[in-house]
């Protein structure tokens, strides 16, 4: 057995019965999927996950990829580059391309399930396999120039980049000094160094395009002075598709790495040996809105990674407490002589599986919650209208994906996923401490844990006047005062109108604190103190409340009765997890919502050197 264990009835259960996704389908821009089409990709997706894809998984961690700093160039190791191969021939990257753009036209609530299974196996395949996706965003903003180059890199399947980070502008794009001097021809030369370039050099495809954010020069300070320019490693003949010139953007660095060594981690000089050409995207100067529909995109693969890595390294750990003996029943604990009980009989260990079952199964319903509105987008866009709300809630819901699925993950992993093992799970033998190491990445790219929680308050809630928020809140709060479960999940419901009166104790005063900065600068500082406490306060409530939502639907296939055995559990298990998270997890809030209320200035005006 390899070291991925997925969770397709889990994926089903929210797909077809939580979020009903089959009323999509056979119309509109789904026009060529019915339900018996999805189970069967997704089947199929599964087969590719826990086989090929996770085989070389392991082999790739420990012989990660070969850089030679002589000609800038990098050996993949063979095992992954068969993984990588059989999802390439697979051609699975289809279902997220349009179908103008040879795509399959699949609701993003299925291309996220099929990217859970992905990058649960082996995340870096998906992220080397990425290439389409970004040829896709090329095609649709991209001259006419460009569009041509798009669909080459489709149809060569050339790898691709986004390429943001400089040494000294990481969180702070903005101070991006790589600069654009404009040609005769109408190209530009680039001259910079950018750091940290994912996937920017390997040797899995012919050619590799970036996506580089730099300043032309004269333009102003900040993000909104960066363009965004197509920088081909190979320069491209755009009517024979032949290659030609090497382009001056190379690769002369490989980073060391903690974890996900096999995803190339590439220091990119440009224009330094000789001149680095690139194209400015679309021939306008918008480079952060540009980019930003690729970094929305990523976001959601990130936080999609996370919580993947969570819900396999649960599976392996509730695997292992089922087979390890250790110790005797609590009640039992005075007789010596007594049998001695797997592990999972302890009730501490029961305390540490539900809550990772709790966790990993509620952030896989946030995912498809967030890819439910982003279906939701798309089905307007077919019909040629927007659908403002559905986009905003999803602008909404992408910072709690990316920023508490990462943290939450991470910190369930080691504190729990690893610890079911003991003493077995630090050993390289059991896949978890790979997992650890691979996912502490998802809370530092593609922006912070910190950035996601300012983005989360000042751009998501602020800017938009709580109006997403309020329709989100709506929801919680309706379901709480409902019906729902039929008496059963009283208690739920009321420990959920409790944790969402708590969230909204956190983000009033935190509004309050915004207004009075007008007058007082300082106070701002009180809402910084507070936004990453935000972020994993609302994503426990969304979780508290997706697994009610869940429960409910578990409880009335129960009271049908008939059930089979794995069904029964399943649905048991549901109500469970709900119950647990509820009384568990929603309580704490309270204590969030006092440490907010008495937020004062004291470590801001602390002595740096009392630190
Ligand atoms: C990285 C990559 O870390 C790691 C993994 C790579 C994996 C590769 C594979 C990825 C697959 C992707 C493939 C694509 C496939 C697509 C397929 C499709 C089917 N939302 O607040 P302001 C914009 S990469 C939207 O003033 P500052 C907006 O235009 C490195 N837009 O910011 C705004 O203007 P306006 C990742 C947003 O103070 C403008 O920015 N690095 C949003 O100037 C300025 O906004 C990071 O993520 C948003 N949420 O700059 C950097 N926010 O307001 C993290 C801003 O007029 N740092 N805009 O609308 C930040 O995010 C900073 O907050 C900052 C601040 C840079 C935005
Ligand atoms: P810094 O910005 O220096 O942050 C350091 C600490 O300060 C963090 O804890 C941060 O939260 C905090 N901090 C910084 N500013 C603020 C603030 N304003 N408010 C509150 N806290 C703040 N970049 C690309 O462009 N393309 C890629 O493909 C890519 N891939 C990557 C792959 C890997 C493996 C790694 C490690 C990085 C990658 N990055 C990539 C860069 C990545 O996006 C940055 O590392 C990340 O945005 C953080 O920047 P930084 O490392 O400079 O940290």
């Amino acid at each position: 057995m390899g070291h991925y264990k997925s969770n397709l009835r889990d994926l089903e259960f929210n797909l077809f019965e939580v979020f009903n996704r089959q009323e999509l389908l056979g119309r509109g821009p789904y026009e060529d999927l019915d339900e018996e089409t999805v189970r069967s990709i997704l089947d199929e997706v599964n087969r590719l996950a826990t086989g090929v894809i996770a085989d070389s998984f392991t082999d790739s961690d420990r012989n990660p990829p070969v850089f030679d700093p002589q000609s800038g160039t990098v050996t993949m190791p063979e095992s992954f580059k068969k993984s990588y191969q059989a999802f390439m021939d697979a051609e699975w990257y289809r279902v997220d391309l349009v179908p103008e753009f040879g795509g399959t036209g699949a609701p993003r609530s299925l291309t996220w399930a099929i990217a859970e299974q992905i990058l649960g196996a082996n995340p870096a395949v998906y992220m080397f396999a990425s290439g389409p996706g970004f040829a896709q965003i090329l095609w649709q903003i991209g001259t006419p120039e460009q569009k041509r180059f798009a669909e080459l890199a489709l149809e060569r399947k050339w790898g691709a980049t986004m390429v943001l980070t400089e040494p000294d502008a990481g969180s702070d794009v903005g101070a991006g000094r790589t600069k654009a001097v404009r040609q005769p021809d109408g190209t530009w030369h680039i001259e910079g160094v950018k750091r940290f370039i994912t996937s920017a050099e390997h040797d899995m495809s012919e050619n590799i395009f970036h996506l580089v954010l730099a300043r032309p020069e004269g333009a102003g300070p900040g993000t909104k002075g960066l363009s965004m320019f197509l920088v081909p490693k190979y320069l491209v003949d755009l009517e024979t598709g032949e290659l030609g010139e090497r382009n001056g953007a190379y690769v002369t660095n490989v980073e060391k790495k903690m974890g996900l060594k096999v995803s190339t981690t590439c220091e990119l000089t440009l224009g330094e040996q000789h001149p680095c050409v690139g194209y400015l995207v679309g021939d306008v100067h918008e480079g952060i809105k540009q980019m930003f529909m690729v970094i929305e995109y990523a976001r959601m693969m990130v936080g999609t990674k996370a919580i993947a890595t969570l819900s396999t390294g649960y599976l392996n750990a509730l695997e292992y407490a089922k087979e390890r003996v250790q110790g005797a029943d609590l009640t039992k604990m005075a007789d010596k002589t007594s049998p001695r009980v797997t592990i999972t009989h302890h009730p501490d260990v029961r305390r540490s599986l539900m809550t990772q079952k709790a966790y990993a199964e509620g952030m896989r319903a946030l995912v498809l919650l967030t890819a439910s509105y982003q279906d939701a987008v798309q089905v307007a866009q077919h019909e040629g209208r927007e659908d403002k709300q559905a986009e905003k809630l999803n602008d909404l819901l992408l910072p709690i994906v990316k920023g508490f699925g990462s943290e939450r993950a991470y910190a369930l992993l080691g504190a729990e996923s690893l610890q079911t093992l003991g003493g077995s799970g630090f050993l390289q033998e059991y896949p978890i401490e790979q997992y650890i190491r691979d996912s502490k990445i998802d809370t530092l790219y593609e922006g912070t844990t910190a950035i996601q929680g300012q983005d989360l308050f000042f751009r998501k809630i602020l800017r938009d006047n709580g109006e997403a928020l309020k329709v989100l809140a709506g929801e919680i709060k309706q379901f709480a005062a409902s019906e729902a479960g039929n008496g059963r999940l009283k208690t739920e419901r009321a420990l959920l109108a409790q944790a969402l009166e708590n969230v909204e104790g956190i983000i009033n005063p935190m509004v309050g604190w915004a207004l009075a900065s007008m007058e007082n600068p300082a106070e701002i500082y009180k809402v910084g103190l507070n936004t990453t406490r935000l972020l994993l306060a609302l994503g426990d409530l969304v979780v508290g409340w997706l697994l009610c939502r869940q429960a409910e639907i578990a409880l009335a296939r129960l009271g049908e009765g008939g059930l089979p055995g794995a069904d029964e559990a399943f649905y048991t298990g549901k109500v469970a997890a709900a119950q647990f998270f509820c009384a568990n997890v929603l309580p704490r809030i309270a204590a969030d919502r006092a440490m907010t209320e008495a937020t004062t200035l004291d470590v801001m005006e602390l002595p740096e050197e009392a630190f």
